[in-house]
């Protein structure tokens, strides 16, 4: 064995030479992998005793990509083309063999190679798309020749990844390799090659797919429209469309042109940056500073739900889905039927669009108990409440639970808003208590809030942050403030919609605005969709808030055809004339005179106080890091993950500038918009949010 450089190895195998890259975590794309792999192809092509090459990887995958991390920083090293070049233009055949995850840069290296081998387990895919950019070392130009246009747009456009079973059927890869003898595999198909003096495969030189293609542009048109709205707002998608394009339309070398033009202008883009933010993001929002290492994690076999309304009924769902029997405690026979009964459901409903077979519903029901017995739970070694949000009802309970549940067990609340540390109070076990913040729907939504108490033990934290991976949960670690993270930041935004609309913003602009920024849907017409009458009651109904006078003129909503908007039968939402008036009747008795409101004083007021909540979070220590807030409001509150979180946004549009239209309308309105004082200090010293270490524990969280 030769070494080439510290991440790559030469080595001779039966007359074949094997390069063997070992780069942890993920052998990405580096300067030293892209050196190692040219040196290794020149030592290969020189090695008179080698007739054909294997390009492989140790550790836990082949190449996943580019090396994100690199990205941005100036060139280093041998480039990625030129590497390509070396293999493709190699006079002996040259076989890829894939283990792990193949991925971006790391297929576009196997599809420059002649032959292309992987076990069964492997994963391919190009999932640039996912990080705001599209395949650019040659993946747009030689997935349709490989696979046809039409599978490689769906592939590409998604970032989906390919068992390699399913890879060997659309001719991505040419065997199977038994999943532990790899890299004999790969000599075998090497030197068969050679011995049936196969010619070297080329995929720049295969046009039939996209020849066959040409002349069918309604192929490329139909797929635009199918996706528009899957596609609205994001820039990679569209390019990676031309790309393909360009593939069935244009000689091969000018593809490549377009594809690098392209890739250039993403990679340059802000979409792009805010997704690579994400990435990284959602990865670091797992890491706890400060966490004990050694801290013991609970083994829950059971868990138990208290309350089996429509929240305690998804929770129970995520356990029951990962295989692990829970148990629901009502206080009433036909609500616990109830609650069951929508757990079944919710499967049936699953499996009618095809996303679980038939037979696992009864599986899955068969994991689930119900009762009304609270004792019942003294089995389970996570108890999760899903009660009413009254303080008085959830330390009662959890004063009854805390007799009940047996010694070590956790016990959690599903509290979106209330003093965990209150909860706690009621237990004689406050290190015991978490808060663990499902969102509507719980068997849906991929947020869980972690709640640190005051005096949860490491032990807790840890276990609940690896259950929440165990449950497919993107888990962040909050502490406690009224609303945590997402719902205090979603209070400041609710607030300035609302007052915007009597200073002379109409509904249907604050929702478009917020819209064509990016979100889903406006706080207006998610009003409208969650019903108006949310907490609203009839009989003590004052008329006092617009709200209530909706609700009083039985416009609550969707559901009965009419909210802030008219709904016809197709739930299309109309602006309505008669709630416009309502409004400025309600401006004019506070006397607040209608003004013009330009759109981007509806984005700038709606969103600036967010970034600014989001400091004050950060002073008070109620997160770890900037950056978990990006990863809260992208995965519970349908922020545009290509605007990259409200911290990450603040970043990219200048804090200084934040800062500066705080002043101002702390100056016209008042002191709701007074600016954090981290906020000051970050421009101050001219930093930035991500420049802040993350914090284990800080003031806010000691006892
Ligand atoms: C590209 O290829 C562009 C080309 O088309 C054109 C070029 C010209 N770079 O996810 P994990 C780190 S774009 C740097 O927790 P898993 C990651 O941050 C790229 N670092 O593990 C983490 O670090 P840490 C296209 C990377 O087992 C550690 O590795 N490729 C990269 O759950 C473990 O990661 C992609 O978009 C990278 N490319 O999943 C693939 N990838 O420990 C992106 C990972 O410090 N990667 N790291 O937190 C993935 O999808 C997953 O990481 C993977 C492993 C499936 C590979």
């Amino acid at each position: 064995m030769v070494r080439i450089n510290d991440v790559t190895s030469y080595t001779h195998i039966d007359g074949v030479g094997v390069i063997v890259l070992n780069s942890p975590p993920v052998n990405a794309l580096s300067a030293a992998v892209r050196d190692g792999i040219h040196a290794g192809v020149r030592q290969a092509i020189a090695d008179a005793h080698a007739s054909a090459i294997v390009l492989r990887c140790d550790g836990n995958t082949f190449i996943a990509g580019a090396d994100i991390r690199e990205f941005g920083k100036p060139p280093a090293g041998v480039g990625l083309g030129e590497v390509q070049r070396a293999l493709e233009e190699s006079p002996k055949p040259v076989v890829a063999a894939m283990h792990g995850t193949a991925l971006g840069g790391g297929l576009e290296v196997a599809l420059v190679c002649h032959w292309r081998i992987a076990v069964p387990s492997a994963k391919l895919g190009l999932p640039e798309v996912g990080i705001g950019l599209l395949p650019g070392a040659g993946g747009t130009q030689r997935l349709p020749r490989i696979v046809g246009p039409e599978v490689a747009l769906e592939l590409m456009t998604s970032g989906a990844q390919v068992e390699a079973a399913d890879a060997l059927g659309i001719g991505l890869i040419d065997e199977l390799a038994p999943e532990d003898d790899l890299q004999g595999a790969a000599v075998a198909l090497a030197k068969r090659v050679v011995a049936e003096k196969r010619p070297l495969r080329k995929l720049r030189d295969q046009n039939d797919k996209v020849e066959a293609a040409r002349g069918n542009p309604e192929l490329v048109a139909a797929f635009r429209k199918a996706n528009a709205k899957k596609f609205r707002g994001f820039a990679a998608p569209e390019k990676i469309v031309q790309c393909v394009e360009a593939a069935v339309n244009l000689p091969f070398d000018e593809g490549l042109k377009l594809e690098r033009k392209l890739f250039v202008e993403l990679m340059q883009g802000e979409q792009s940056a805010a997704q690579r933010h994400y990435f990284f993001a959602s990865r670091q929002a797992w890491k706890v500073p400060g966490l004990k290492k050694d801290a013991a994690i609970v083994p829950v076999q059971t868990v138990g739900v208290i309350g089996a309304g429509t929240m305690g009924a998804g929770i129970a769902m995520n356990f029951l889905n990962v295989g692990i029997p829970v148990h629901i405690v009502e206080t009433r026979q036909e609500a616990l039927d109830r609650g069951l009964a929508t757990i079944r459901t919710n499967y049936g409903n699953t499996a009618k669009k095809g996303r679980l077979e038939v037979g696992a519903i009864e599986e899955r029901m068969a994991l689930v108990t119900g009762s009304l017995e609270l004792q019942d739970l003294s089995g389970c070694e996570l108890v999760i409440e899903a009660v009413f949000e009254d303080m008085e009802v959830k330390k009662h309970l959890f004063g009854r639970l805390d007799r009940v549940a047996k010694a070590g067990a956790i016990l959690a609340s599903n509290t979106s808003a209330l003093d965990l540390n209150q909860i706690a109070s009621a237990t004689a076990r406050p290190e015991s208590v978490i808060g663990l913040h499902f969102f509507s729907p719980a068997n849906v939504m991929k947020l869980l809030e972690i709640v640190r108490g005051d005096q949860t033990s490491d032990s807790v934290i840890a276990t609940s942050m690896q259950l929440a991976r165990k449950i497919g949960k993107v888990a962040v670690l909050v502490g406690v403030c009224p609303g945590f993270v997402g719902n205090r930041i979603l209070g400041q935004r609710q607030r300035e919609a609302n007052q915007l609309i009597f200073e002379g913003a109409t509904p249907w602009a604050v929702d478009r605005v917020l819209y064509d920024f990016g979100f889903p849907m406006g706080p207006f017409a998610m009003s409208d969709l969650a019903g108006l009458d949310l907490g609203w009651n009839k009989d003590k109904s004052t008329g006092a808030t617009l709200r209530e006078v909706l609700c009083e003129m039985g416009r609550r909503g969707q559901k009965t055809g009419a909210g802030f908007y008219d709904y016809d039968g197709q739930r299309t939402a109309q602006p309505s004339q008669l709630v416009e008036g309502v409004i400025r009747d309600f401006a004019r008795k506070k006397g607040i005179a209608p003004r013009q409101v330009s759109d981007d004083e509806i984005l700038e007021r709606c969103i600036y106080p967010m970034i600014n909540e989001g400091a004050k979070i950060l002073q008070e220590g109620v997160a770890v890091r900037a950056s978990d807030i990006d990863v809260v409001w992208i995965n519970g509150y349908g922020w545009p993950v290509y605007r990259g979180g409200p911290m990450h946004y603040g970043e990219r549009i200048g804090l200084p500038k934040v800062l500066s239209r705080m002043r101002e309308f702390e100056a016209r309105h008042g002191p709701q918009f007074k600016p954090a004082k981290l906020l000051e200090e970050l421009v101050a010293s001219g930093r930035k949010f991500s420049d802040l270490s993350p914090l284990a524990r800080t003031p806010a969280f000691q006892a």
